[in-house]
């Protein structure tokens, strides 16, 4: 009997600077609907699911985009989602910029966030970034900015995985799936599917080179974290052009192979779903990426203990 889940990819067109959140919930609902209609179990949203991305406005003070932000995840906005889900029976997956309460010194903290839901509703984990990209100071040549340093912290918690939807499940969060480490850090710990949202400008200001390889970059970076770690990825995009900013969609249910097997083929709210058989992992897990057998961090950490390249 093998292990199958139903995943679905909810990808988000633009969401617009003053859209209120109710009216986001209610698109977020919709595609949870479509979502159980397909027979899904677990539905993945983008990052910063519930507002525009923001970082691309730079404010005098920091706080200038707390509305942007979320005190409580569920909160009064998202609860019907919650609500939802747990009547549908659908868990998923939802990014959100996360304003922490004042901690013993009196700081708040930001990050950006994901949360994970089962079927019930009840809240799995949570997720913080722990790549963040773009830059901390106003750039004001820029055409857009990308102030994701100055809004947000770089995550304390690393990489956690959860026993959950009947398998391990992990979590990360657009930059992170730039690079290899995200996927080996939950792939040593077993994990069988990964759940990424991403916004991502298809105008890349420090090397604009870079800007007709975003769709090659996005699909090469995922598919070769699940191939090399054994494991389903979703990739799922806030696409289309937000605020004037075009932002890459084409989100995508990668197999453990690396093999895409679903889609988007719209910049707009679209769902894609594939069944997931979780033993697929094994077969990769247990033969070419037997890491037990074949990894080698004993020699990878003598390579660093030479300090850089050998000189003639
Ligand atoms: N966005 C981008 C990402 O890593 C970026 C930052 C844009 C990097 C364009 C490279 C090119 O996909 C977020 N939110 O991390």
């Amino acid at each position: 009997m093998t292990r199958e889940l139903r995943i679905g990819a909810a990808q988000l067109g633009p969401i617009g600077k003053d859209e209120p959140r109710a009216v986001v919930v209610e698109r977020l609902i919709a595609l949870l609907r479509q979502g159980a209609d397909a027979g899904c179990e677990l539905v993945a949203f983008p990052e910063l699911a519930l507002t525009t991305f923001f970082p691309r406005w730079y404010t005098q003070d920091v706080a200038g985009h707390d509305h942007y932000f979320e005190k409580a995840m569920p909160g009064p906005d998202t609860q019907p989602l919650f609500d939802e889900a747990a009547r549908l029976g659908v868990g998923f997956s939802l990014g959100y910029a996360e304003l922490t309460e004042p901690d013993a010194c009196g700081d708040q903290h930001r990050y950006n966030a994901t949360v994970l839901v089962e079927r019930d509703g009840s809240v799995v984990g949570k997720f913080r970034k722990v790549h963040i990209p773009g830059h901390e100071a106003d750039e004001p040549s820029r055409p857009f900015q990308h102030l994701e340093r100055r809004y947000f912290e770089e995550s304390p918690d690393g990489f956690p995985v959860w026993r959950c939807f009947g398998g391990i499940v992990g979590l990360a969060t657009c930059n992170d799936r730039r690079w290899p480490e995200t996927y080996r850090e939950m792939g040593l710990q077993g994990v069988e599917l990964i759940l990424i949202g991403y916004n991502t400008p298809i105008h890349y200001a420090p090397d604009p080179s870079q800007n007709e390889l975003q769709g090659f970059h996005n699909h090469l970076t995922m598919q070769a974290g699940a191939y090399q770690n054994g494991t389903w990825v979703v990739g799922v995009a806030k696409g289309g052009t937000e605020e004037g900013v075009e932002s890459l969609a084409e989100s995508c249910i990668i197999a453990p192979s690396g093999q895409i097997v679903a889609q988007a083929v719209t910049t707009g709210d679209e769902l894609i779903t594939a069944t997931a058989d979780l033993d697929w992992c094994k077969q990769y897990k247990e033969t070419l990426f037997d890491f037990a057998r074949y990894r080698r961090p004993d020699v990878y950490q003598r390579i660093t203990s030479q300090k850089g390249v050998i000189e003639p």
